[in-house]
């Protein structure tokens, strides 16, 4: 006797093979496995293949009939930094009347404007507005989120930023890995001392961070106006050596090495990308480091060089698709949108948008538990009121969910 069973789905499976992935038994479909079913027993896919194909006698203490609908595993938002307080609106204005990205920073805004509203926040007063961006996130199928902390930048607003993300996954049906981010930008206690700034983060935020166990990774922010290749080795040298894996914001907008250097380490991503070089791209691949893409940052910054898909595609780099979810360039808070900005603007299909964000999400968080339809695997999965698999990227809007599965339990969508 199973726990759950659902029928007559509609399968977007995302295993390996074939666009949308598939089971044993079926034809490989062009809009899915039609006439699938898939069993859940302790928190995970015990059963997967075709409604003919049950065994005889097969038996769930709850059944769900799809009627068709489409089944899918639960989306991964593998980069965000939705643990924040203040707004930004105003330099997006000034951007929009000519002002630039890094003009801003070095006038003081950007990243150092959030960090002061975060400090002066506090961290109870992230938790509630942290809270609603996640469930905003999750009404658009999101079970799995990254949030990076990188915006408080001392000891005590990084540990109370890591701690609001670890809470969201406490009170909230959904997985939460925690980042700490700790090379975002110099703080203005190290104003023009970068150098030492970095020596307080190895020698008190990272050992701190590490024994609490507040962090899944770390992640920095490589480029020139922020830090260098030089700094962010050590950093990573630092984590690695708290046991740590490292991700990195790399060639967003330069071409630094960001990307070499994390793939060098053994990173699980190297994120943004707009300005990747072939070597990097080699480094990439030969490395299996995921390359993360945020089409939300390069929407909203409207960028025009668009990370090099192509080539990331051809050298067989796992793709990942994300929110980036930030006050400063991706105010974005939804990972189907993700997906579609990212078919439009980057041109990815709708099936490597939805791999992106489910199968190569996962991987860029560690996560081999999860991401496809597969047995075994956490039961993580989302029921939408759509057909087609493409629907998903599709739409512009949030697309319409109506039910969550987070290992195993059912959460049904609120009606809308
Ligand atoms: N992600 C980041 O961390 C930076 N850019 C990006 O896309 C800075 C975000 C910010 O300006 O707050
Ligand atoms: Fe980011």
């Amino acid at each position: 006797m199973w726990d759950l069973l659902v029928r007559r789905a509609r399968l977007a499976t995302m295993t390996a093979g074939s666009p949308w992935g598939t089971v044993p038994g079926a034809t490989v479909a062009e809009a899915g496995v039609e006439g699938g079913a898939l069993a859940v027993q302790d928190r995970r896919i015990a059963w997967i293949g075709l409604d003919r194909d049950l065994p005889a006698g097969a038996a769930a203490a709850c059944e769900l009939d799809a009627e068709g609908r489409l089944l899918t595993p639960g989306l991964v938002d593998c980069h965000t930094h939705l643990v924040h307080a203040g707004s930004r609106a105003a330099e997006w204005a000034a951007r929009l009347g000519g002002a630039t990205y890094e003009s801003i920073a070095a006038a003081g805004g950007g990243i150092l404007s959030t960090v002061r509203a975060t400090r002066a926040a506090g961290a109870e007063r992230l938790l509630g507005p942290g809270l609603e961006r996640a469930r905003t996130l999750m009404a658009g199928g999101v079970t799995t989120l990254e949030v990076k902390s990188g915006y408080g930048l001392d000891l005590e607003t990084e540990l109370g930023m890591l701690q609001v993300a670890r809470r969201l996954g406490e009170l909230l049906p959904l997985t939460v890995r925690a980042t700490y981010l700790g090379l975002h930008a110099v703080p203005p206690e190290y104003a023009g001392h970068p150098g030492r700034y970095l020596d307080m983060v190895i020698a008190d935020v990272l050992p701190a961070v590490a024994a609490a166990r507040l962090a899944d990774a770390v992640d920095a922010y490589c480029e020139p106006h922020a830090f260098s290749p030089a700094e962010v080795e050590r950093y990573f040298a630092a984590a690695e050596g708290h046991g740590l894996p490292v991700k990195l914001h790399a060639e967003q907008r330069s071409d630094s090495g960001g990307a070499a250097l994390v793939a060098r380490h053994r990173g699980l991503s190297a994120d943004h990308l707009e300005h990747l070089s072939p070597e990097g791209v080699a480094a990439l691949a030969g490395a299996g480091t995921v390359a993360v893409l945020l089409p939300g940052a390069f929407l909203h910054l409207r960028e025009t060089r668009r990370p090099p898909v192509d080539a990331l595609r051809a050298a067989g780099v796992p793709m990942a698709v994300a929110t980036d979810w930030n006050p400063g360039t991706s105010p974005l808070g939804s990972l189907p949108t993700a997906m579609n900005l990212a078919c439009t603007l980057f041109g990815l299909t709708p099936a490597e948008a939805l791999a992106g964000a489910t199968r190569d999400g996962a991987r860029a968080l560690g996560l081999a538990d999860r991401g496809v339809l597969a047995p075994g695997l956490r039961a993580d999965l989302c029921l939408w009121n759509l057909g087609h698999p493409a629907e998903l990227a599709a739409s512009l809007s949030v697309p319409s969910l109506a039910t969550r599965v987070v290992a195993g339990a059912l959460h049904h969508a609120p009606s809308r």
